[in-house]
């Protein structure tokens, strides 16, 4: 008789609301309709148990009826796979929240959300585009404050639409904002991280309020939409690349497990089938404290996703010193 490989079971971490969260997932901003479907389907055959989504992403239908396929073949169980969205900054009004949830839950083909964040700290003018821009081509704001937004967004954990909620791209001011009033906990805040920015500070600061770190653009996000020649690019820094051959793994391989070590969730994005099956073999390896002390002090404060054009919102997160 033929016998299966099972598949590998990834460590989780116990959030503030009681449930867990695999610390490995499948990020899916860039990963273009018509790829994303196949991208899902082979991250759930292969083992994956976490897929991170988004309304901005503008692929959700696409992941749903990936998620929908590989549980009517019986790949997975709905209960096994643990799933992220996002509230979108045009959403942020109150009366504009369970409707987005609603929206997103409809998309996936879900009737619940393992974790919804609150996407970004800044609103975004509401109506109409995801980014609603002037005639001149300027980013229009809403000024519609977070915490507003947090407390509409607890309905959806009351009306268990949303098993856990938490944040992204908060800085430690604005989740102590949200935390002084908060009635649900705060379990996670989804923030760039990787070794030029590895966010030690926000990290200790998070673990200190039970909050869950997950790190996003773990890769350094190299296919992100402003990349320009000549930029400097993660994947290439040298001294990794002398760290991985140590281990006989990629690059990848090691910047994803740099955050396990870190107790951070990582979710890096892949629509390579490769790839997204050499993203989770880091299970197998295990890098020494001074390689990570030495990957941490490649730390530059560099952001791939800094959005420094909009750092005149009321609400930027990265000007803070925090
Ligand atoms: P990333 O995961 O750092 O990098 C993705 C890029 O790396 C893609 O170009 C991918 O190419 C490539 N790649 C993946 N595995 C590779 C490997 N083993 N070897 C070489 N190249 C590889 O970037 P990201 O998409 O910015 O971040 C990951 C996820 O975090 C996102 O997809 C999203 O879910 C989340 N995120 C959240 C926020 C937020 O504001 N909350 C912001 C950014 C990202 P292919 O796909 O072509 O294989
Ligand atoms: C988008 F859908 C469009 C632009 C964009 O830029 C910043 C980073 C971001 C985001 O807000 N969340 C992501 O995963 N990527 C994004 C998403």
């Amino acid at each position: 008789m033929r016998t299966m490989t099972p598949p590998p079971k990834f460590p989780t971490v116990k959030l503030a609301s009681g449930y867990e969260m695999p610390l490995f997932g499948l990020g899916t901003w860039k990963s273009e309709p018509g790829k994303v479907k196949e991208a899902v389907e082979t991250a759930l055959s292969l083992g994956y148990r976490h897929i991170d989504c988004a309304r901005a992403y503008q692929n959700e239908a696409e992941v749903g009826e990936a998620l929908r396929n590989k549980i009517a073949d019986g790949t997975v169980k709905r209960e096994d796979v643990f799933i992220t969205s996002k509230l979108w900054n045009t959403f942020h009004s109150p009366e504009l929240v369970m409707p987005a949830l609603k929206k997103t839950l409809e998309d996936l083909g879900l009737d619940y959300i393992d974790l919804y964040l609150i996407h970004w700290p800044m609103g975004y003018k509401e109506g109409g585009e995801l980014f609603p821009k002037d005639a001149d081509g300027k980013m229009q704001f809403s000024d519609v404050d977070y915490l507003d937004t947090w407390k509409a967004l607890e309905e959806g954990v009351n009306t268990k639409l949303v098993r856990s909620l938490g944040v992204s791209n908060f800085n430690e001011e604005q989740i102590e904002r949200v935390m002084a009033e908060a009635k649900v906990p705060v379990c996670v805040n989804q923030v760039e991280c990787h070794p030029y920015l590895t966010q030690k500070k926000l990290m200790e600061f998070c673990a200190s309020k039970n909050i869950v770190v997950t790190a996003y653009s773990p890769l350094g996000s190299p296919d992100r939409p402003w990349a320009k020649p000549g930029d400097v690019e993660l994947m290439d820094e040298p001294k990794l690349k002398t760290i991985a051959e140590k281990y006989n793994k990629s690059v990848a391989q090691v910047l994803i497990r740099y955050q396990l070590q870190r107790g951070n969730v990582v979710i890096p994005k892949s629509v390579t089938p490769s790839r997204i099956k050499e993203n989770m073999e880091i299970l197998d390896f295990e890098l020494s404290a001074d390689d990570v002390a030495a990957i941490d002090s490649f730390d530059n404060g560099g952001r791939f996703c800094g959005l420094s054009w909009m750092s005149h919102h009321k609400y930027y997160p990265f000007n803070a010193k925090a």
